[in-house]
């Protein structure tokens, strides 16, 4: 569907619009009483969501590039139908093939509280089945408000049951990244990705001062980053997901990555919301699982 035709069949007057942010790149950007957002097709990948009255939430690398076929630094990529590399085949790509696929609108609307709301499917296709074997439909809708409401739905549309890992892998955006905390952990046990997957358990709040990346597993707990910083708190409350993971890539990884910008890391955590190591979840023919997540900004008491 090109812009002229998202505008015509989707399109909301004061909460949705399609336009083309880069060359071959639609985004429907979001602009309702509340809050304003924008969400590229390509993924159906959120870059950006502004509740009124407060700093942006969601990070978007200055580097960030939006080009066909390539994943986005930042935002909220949309990981599925695995987490991290694939488990037998390492020249598919990381975090499956959800994030870097076109995704089609299947409807909008404007809820009665003033929020917009945007569902979207993404076509499975041969090369799709080639990757991941199996009869799985998936759907993403977000709902824009004060709040930000994502919920990523599968459902197995096969006669055999399947395994699936995923993620809403959040980049939020912080104050500096001395000045935040990360509460909701404690007692939990992780999987510690920058000491040779070593297991460890979580003690008190999550500060970060070297690289980060850890899955935490069995876990449906809320998770605050307190941002002394922004004088904020972002909660994350999640429904469907067992496992959160905590990353930071730090000085040397970030210039590895090359897109994240001069000191890109000090502004950037991710708290990721997944199903992911021992946590992936099996789906049974004709059931559909929902990974769901509001996204809240609080003042810091
Ligand atoms: O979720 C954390 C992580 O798995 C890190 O290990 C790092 O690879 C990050 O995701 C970013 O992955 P990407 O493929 O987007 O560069």
């Amino acid at each position: 569907m090109d812009i002229a035709e998202l505008n015509q069949k989707h399109a909301i007057a004061n909460h949705v619009a399609f336009r083309e942010i880069a060359d071959g790149m639609p985004a429907a950007e979001i602009s309702n009483a509340h809050a304003k957002a924008g969400i590229a097709l390509q993924g159906a990948h959120l870059y950006a969501w502004q509740p009124d009255g407060h700093e942006p939430v969601i990070w978007l690398s200055e580097f960030a590039k939006f080009a066909p076929g390539k994943s986005l630094r930042g935002g909220i990529p949309v990981c599925w139908p695995w987490f991290g590399p694939h488990d037998s085949d390492s020249k598919l790509p990381a975090h499956g093939y959800a994030r870097t696929s076109m995704w089609d609108v299947v409807e909008t609307a404007a809820l009665p509280d003033g929020s917009t709301q945007i569902r979207f499917e993404l076509a499975q296709t041969n090369q799709m089945r080639e990757q991941w074997p199996h009869a799985a439909s998936v759907q993403l809708q977000i709902s824009v408000g004060r709040t930000l409401q994502v919920s990523l739905i599968t459902a197995n549309t096969g006669d055999s049951p399947f395994t699936l890992g995923e993620a809403l892998h959040t980049y939020f955006r912080i104050g500096d990244v001395s000045n935040v905390a990360i509460r909701g952990l404690d007692g939990c046990s992780y999987i510690d990705k920058v000491a040779d997957a070593a297991h460890q358990v979580q003690h008190g709040d999550i500060v970060i001062d070297n690289e980060v990346d850890r899955v935490y597993l069995d876990t449906d707990a809320d998770c605050i980053i307190e941002d002394r910083g922004l004088k904020r708190a972002i909660r994350i409350a999640k429904q469907g997901s067992h496992s959160t993971v905590v990353w930071n890539p730090w000085i040397e990884k970030a210039e590895k990555m090359g897109d994240l910008g001069e000191d890109g890391y000090r502004a950037m955590v991710c708290v990721e919301s997944a199903n992911a190591l021992d946590n992936v979840v099996s789906i049974a023919p004709n059931e559909t699982h929902h990974l769901s997540v509001i996204y809240s900004v609080e003042p810091l008491d």
